[in-house]
Order: structure tokens, then C-alpha cells, then sequence
């Protein structure tokens, strides 16, 4: 064995007791291994080379076709109490989620090689960071894990004799769905994943180490794991703002840490640096402001919708050493989504491996897709164009500015600004996004989604809101806290707001009010920005649009503060009484 931690050697020897590789094979963080897994990979057809000339280092994945999400509904927190986990949280006990899983994992992986995978979240030797090792049968995942987190002898290095780590073990066992089990046992952390092949069930540094199993940690530690984007926005004098932003998944994350100004702030200088697209882990440092660190180090984005309008900078990075999984394979060598660049291609390869042309209609009548609508890119964060030159630096960035957003069509202004912490607690805690017509299911539907973190949350949510409140309590410099809608629409379902970089408007304003450089209005639901503070250089909007867009009906959100009690009751006397008090607050301020 390659360590002397006593603990990472008997837990692998148990594992590979009950998986039964034929063969265990460490990865070491070398790019010599990375060559010969992906030729192992070709030959078996778990991986296909792209055209080595146009997409240098590129090669394509294909999932198996009933394996292509994370299976919220197959997810569980395995705690002793049924309580810790919550009621918002599928939740097994940790002996029947061993014995479960266990018999799945029993000899699955015969016949297989095991790679056992030493990884950090975050960067070596961050007092930020968390050594996890994944031990797993597919050569897929440690492809992944190499471009999203660090990986190899450093950590092991890092990890001594008697380091701590999450013990994570996955195998894609038969990729049956009815065998398929993603668990997480926060009392041992540990993370057990079963049947699946797909990236958020199985690149467990992921949605499963870095927030399930760091939520829990960070609580017990005092430090918060987020499902938030972290960005800079520099002026010209050198002065960099960062704030941290959180949206629920597919609501443009990646897009907004990568975005770029628009035509009419140019003049103005700013650049905009990406630290992170998907996962911010906080610390209050000793002078009382709160730090961030990226805990991951590459991007696994959504392709479809990535072009060169929405995200140049995405474009940029996945021109190289990308695995891209689900995509439309083009006769070329290259790859294609929907909403991609570049014409429609007359014919290609589906993500399920079936030749395809743009005529062709699928099952539900409507036309064919190439790629699938979750289709991926797994890219280093080091290829950004914009990736900031504190990527790596192991104390993180200061946070100016908390953002959460949602998708509403009538309910939330633009932006507005909570009155203090608390309040940014509770319009956190509020966090919704709606379905329309053209999407999916009935139009209006809420799914709520407190800070972005409904599915990631490692622990009962009323304690996670009391977790948020305590962290307030403790900042002498807490950064302020925003609520951001990009997607308000006019009677007909029209987008009001253009959004991509002219999200940027919105942050100036943001970064301005933080540092008390603007004024405000103040309504029932926070603070409104004054439209002549918003500058709007160079967009065409008419007032009545601006109007519109930081308007609040107050209907609405009478009917909104309905909403939000059912599901506070939900947490019965576990939700915080602030945050009660805080609806009982916007209730009388509606009326007035
Ligand atoms: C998500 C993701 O599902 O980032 O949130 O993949
Ligand atoms: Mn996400």
C-alpha cells in the first residue's frame, strides 16, 4: 500500500473485501496515468477521442440512458436520529443503509479494477480544505476527479499517519436503477454510492463531500459549505469586490461567474474574475469578515445553452483536455447541444449512441435532441479566460456581497436588499423557483428552495437556518445580503430583463450598496434600488420596463407570505423563532 495511515489502509481492505476487484490501483495526480487510463478507455468504448486537432485532449462520454441526472429520490442522509436529518431530506439509518448498499456493492467489482483516488477539496494545505479518497470501478470518474478536484501523492503526503478524510466508495455495480443508492452517513462521513455512472451521483468530492457531508462539518465546525458561485468584479483602481451568489441548479450559476461586461459599461473598466461556479465554503477570519475558497478546481457545467453570447469564457475553456458526457457527436470529430454555436448539424451521433438528423421527432412528438438537456463539460477551472489569480490562494477572498436568486415570473422585484442579517436569513430561507408553461409541469408552480441548497443540505434545515443565523451573530464585518431575479416577465411571459452581462448592472448597484456609496427605497420587502442608480448605459429599456422590473404587488405577496408559512410549518418547532418573527414582520409591513 502507498500510505501509512493505518485507517485508509483497513478501510480500503474492507472495501475491496466486499467489492472484490481483481486489482487495486492508486492514482498518483500524473498525467502519464491520465494517457493510459483514457487509451484503456477507448479501447473498452467508455470513452470516444474527439478530434485531437480541433478539441486537443477532448474526448466524449456517453451515460447510460437511464443515468443521465442526480436521483434526488434515491439520495439519503443516513443518520442515527430521523430528526438530524429532517423533513427535508429522504433518511435511512445507518445500519439499514449499509446492509442496503452493502449487498449491492457485494462483489461489484469482480472482474474490475479499483482505483483508489486520494483527493482535496479545496487547495493542499488550505486550512479551508477537506482530504476526502473515492475508491471506484470506472475509469469515467477518476478521469472527472483528476479535473475536478486535486488529486494524488500531495494528498496523501498532506493526510500523514493519522489525517482525517471522507471515506468515499462508489461503484457503477450494474447501473441498475433499482440497485442504485446514493448515501451519505455524516456521523462517520462517509459517502457510499451505487448503480449509477452519472457525474452529481459519482464524483463524490462533489454534491456529496463538498455540501452534504461539509454542511454537517461546517456546522458542527463553525464555517458554512454553500451552494454558491463566487465572483470578483475589479474597477480600474485595483479594487476587487467578491461576492458570493446562490441559484438553484440550472438557473445560470456558471454563466453569471463567468460573465462578461457589457458593450455599454465598458468604458467604465471593470473586469470580472470567476473563483467558482457552483460551491463556496466560508470562514469568518480573525477580522471578523467572511473568507471564501472554491473548493473544487473544474467546472462541470451544462452544455446546452453554452454559446459564445451566453458564456464566452465557458467556450474558451472547453476547447481543451474537456470530457464532455451526452453531447451530439458531429461526423467531424467535434461535438454539438442545443443552443450551442455554430449551424445545426445536417446529421451526427445522439447521446445515446444513435445516428440523428434535426428532422427527426422523438416519443413525445416534439423534435429529436442531440445532446441531452443535462448533457456536460468537465473542464479545469485553470483554462477560464477570467479564472481569478486568487484561484489558489489558500486563504480564499473576502465576500462584499451575498446573493440569492430564483426564477419568478411576477413575484420578485430585480434585486432588492435585505434589511440586516436576519432578514437576509430569512429571504434566503424563502428561496423559490417557478415552473412555467414552457418549461415543465404547470405554470406557477413553486418549488422552494431555501438558499439554493434543498437537495445538498446534509442535516435538518431548521438547524441549518439556525446555523446561518449563529454565523450572523458572530461577523463583525458580515457581508450584506441581496435577493436577485433575472427572470421577471410582462403579461405575456416575455423576459422584462435582457440578463447575461448586463447582470453586471445589477452587481454595481449590489457591490455599491454594500459599501454604503448608494442610497435606497424602502419597501415591505427590503430595500428597492432608486432606478436612476441603476446605470443603464447603452441598454434600451423604457422606464415603464425598469418600473416594472422594480415594482412589488402586494397581493402577490400576501399570497407569497401563505406560501412561505405552509412550508415553514413543515420544520414544526424547530424553525428558528427569528426567522417566524421575520414573516410575522413582512405579514404587518404588507398591511401598512
Ligand atoms: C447541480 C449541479 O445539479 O451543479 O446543481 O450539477
Ligand atoms: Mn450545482
Amino acid at each position: 500500500m502507498e500510505t501509512n495511515n493505518k485507517v485508509l489502509n483497513s478501510w480500503i481492505n474492507d472495501m475491496a473485501k466486499m467489492c472484490n476487484p481483481d486489482d487495486i490501483v492508486w492514482i498518483r495526480g500524473t498525467e502519464e496515468e491520465k494517457v493510459k487510463f483514457e487509451k484503456e478507455a477507448f479501447a473498452t468504448g467508455e470513452l470516444f477521442q474527439l478530434d485531437q486537432e480541433k478539441l486537443p485532449g477532448c474526448v466524449l462520454h456517453r451515460t447510460a440512458i437511464n443515468d443521465v441526472a442526480r436521483t434526488e429520490n434515491l439520495t439519503f442522509i443516513c443518520t442515527s436520529k430521523k430528526e438530524d436529518a429532517g423533513p427535508t431530506n429522504n433518511w435511512m439509518s445507518p445500519s439499514e443503509g449499509y446492509s442496503k448498499a452493502g449487498e449491492f456493492f457485494k462483489n461489484s467489482m469482480s472482474g474490475r479494477t479499483m482505483y483508489v483516488i486520494p483527493f482535496s477539496m479545496g487547495p493542499v494545505g488550505s486550512p479551508f480544505s477537506k482530504i476526502g479518497v473515492e475508491l471506484t470501478d470506472s475509469i469515467y470518474v477518476v478521469l472527472n476527479m483528476k479535473i475536478m478536484t486535486r488529486t494524488g501523492d500531495s494528498i496523501l503526503e498532506s493526510l500523514g499517519e493519522s489525517g482525517d478524510f471522507t471515506k468515499c466508495l462508489h461503484s457503477k455495480a450494474d447501473l441498475d436503477i433499482n440497485r442504485r443508492l446514493i448515501l451519505h452517513f455524516p456521523e462517520d462521513t462517509a459517502i457510499w454510492s451505487v448503480g449509477s455512472g452519472y457525474g452529481g451521483n459519482v464524483l463524490l468530492g462533489k454534491k456529496c463531500l463538498a455540501l452534504r457531508i461539509a454542511s454537517y462539518l461546517g456546522r458542527n465546525e463553525g464555517w458554512m459549505a454553500e451552494h454558491m458561485l463566487i465572483l470578483g468584479v475589479e474597477k480600474p483602481s485595483g479594487e476587487i469586490n467578491y461576492v458570493a451568489a446562490a441559484f438553484p441548479s440550472a438557473c445560470g450559476k456558471t454563466n453569471l461567474a463567468m460573465l462578461v461586461p457589457p458593450e455599454g459599461l465598458k468604458i467604465k473598466g471593470y473586469k470580472v474574475w470567476t473563483v467558482g461556479d457552483d460551491i463556496a465554503w466560508m470562514r469568518i477570519k480573525e477580522d471578523g469578515s467572511l473568507w471564501a475558497i472554491n473548493p473544487e478546481a473544474g467546472f462541470f457545467g451544462v452544455a446546452p445553452g453554452t454559446n459564445r453570447k451566453s458564456n464566452p469564457n465557458a467556450v474558451d475553456t472547453i476547447q481543451k483536455n474537456t470530457i464532455y458526457t451526452n453531447v451530439l457527436l458531429k461526423n467531424d470529430g467535434t461535438v454539438w447541444w442545443e443552443n450551442g454555436d455554430g449551424p445545426v448539424p445536417e446529421e451526427g451521433i445522439d447521446w445515446t449512441g444513435q445516428p440523428w438528423n434535426p428532422n427527426m421527432v422523438g416519443e413525445d412528438g416534439k423534435p429529436k435532441k442531440g445532446a441531452n438537456p443535462n448533457s456536460r463539460f468537465t473542464a479545469p477551472a485553470k483554462q477560464c479566460p477570467s479564472i481569478s489569480p486568487y484561484f489558489e490562494d489558500p486563504e480564499g477572498v473576502p465576500i462584499t456581497a451575498l446573493i440569492f436568486g430564483g426564477r419568478r415570473a411576477t413575484v420578485a422585484p430585480l434585486v432588492y436588499q435585505s434589511f440586516d442579517w436576519e432578514h437576509g436569513v430569512f429571504v434566503g430561507s424563502i428561496m423559490a423557483s417557478e415552473i412555467t408553461a414552457a418549461q415543465y409541469g404547470a405554470q406557477g408552480v413553486v418549488r422552494r428552495d431555501p438558499m439554493a441548497m434543498l437537495p445538498f443540505c446534509g442535516y435538518n434545515m431548521a438547524d441549518y437556518f439556525r446555523h446561518w443565523l449563529e454565523m450572523g451573530k458572530k461577523m463583525k464585518n458580515a457581508p450584506k445580503i441581496f435577493h436577485v431575479n433575472w427572470f421577471k416577465t410582462d403579461s405575456e411571459g416575455n423576459f422584462l430583463w435582457p440578463g447575461y452581462g448586463d447582470n453586471l448592472r445589477v452587481l454595481e448597484w449590489i457591490i455599491d450598496r454594500s459599501n454604503e456609496k448608494v442610497g435606497a427605497i424602502k419597501s415591505p420587502i427590503g430595500f428597492l434600488p432608486d432606478k436612476k442608480d441603476l446605470d443603464l448605459t447603452g441598454l434600451e429599456l423604457g422606464s415603464d420596463v425598469i418600473e416594472k422590473l422594480l415594482s412589488i404587488d402586494i397581493a402577490i405577496w400576501e399570497k407569497e407570505a401563505k406560501d412561505i408559512r405552509e412550508f415553514y410549518d413543515k420544520f414544526g418547532n424547530k424553525l428558528p423563532s427569528e426567522l417566524e418573527n421575520e414573516l410575522n414582520n413582512l405579514i404587518e409591513r404588507l398591511k401598512k
